[in-house]
């Protein structure tokens, strides 16, 4: 799972805030596996908001991919986030990008997302959960943190590594991508 922010909650740096998160990713009964470092990372899309925090954990969990979601979500609102507006500032943003080499809900819904222009990405939300995360393979904020915990994970997909996807990544994207 991602996570993201760039917006401080009562006036705590965002660092504190994602750790604060891990602790509570990491309760009973799930379990952190690993966690990347974290990265100062330019917002996409460029100017739309400060920089953000990124970072990217391997979570141990029974839970379906819905009550994943669900459970996330008010993790999210614990931390002060409010959907106001999409893209826009966040306190926390937590995202599931996989569950091992599930593809959810089926391959066509994922290829359709995968493919959208971005003008229609922005219109519209998924409504329903899309696994793996349909901008992962493309986003250097994404890819840098998750090479650190797991090079080695196969999008079910395109069949690549994390290792091959964040390779192929333009070197302007990658390098602006700073560890902290
Ligand atoms: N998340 C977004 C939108 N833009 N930009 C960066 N750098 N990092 C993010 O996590 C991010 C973003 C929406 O979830
Ligand atoms: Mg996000
Ligand atoms: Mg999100």
């Amino acid at each position: 799972m991602a996570l993201g922010a760039n917006m401080p909650l009562h006036r705590v740096d965002v660092r504190v805030t994602l750790d604060r998160a891990l602790v509570r990713i990491g309760s009973d009964p799930d379990q952190i596996r690993a966690i990347s470092r974290f990265y100062k990372t330019p917002c996409f899309p460029a100017g739309a908001g400060p920089d953000y925090v990124n970072a990217v954990a391997v979570v141990q969990t029974d839970r379906s991919p819905q009550a994943m979601l669900r459970h996330l979500h008010e993790i999210e609102a614990e931390f002060g986030r409010e959907r106001v507006e999409r893209w826009g500032q966040r306190t926390l943003d937590l995202d599931l990008l996989a569950m091992g080499a599930r593809i959810l809900p089926d391959g066509a819904t994922f290829d359709d997302w995968v493919n959208r222009p971005p003008q229609l990405q922005r219109l519209r939300a998924p409504d329903q959960l899309i696994l793996p995360h349909p901008r992962l393979h493309e986003r250097a904020f994404v890819l840098v943190p998750a090479n650190d915990v797991a090079p080695d994970w196969r999008h079910p997909v395109l069949n690549q590594s994390i290792a091959e996807m964040s390779a192929a990544l333009p070197e302007a994207e990658k390098s602006a991508i700073i560890p902290l």
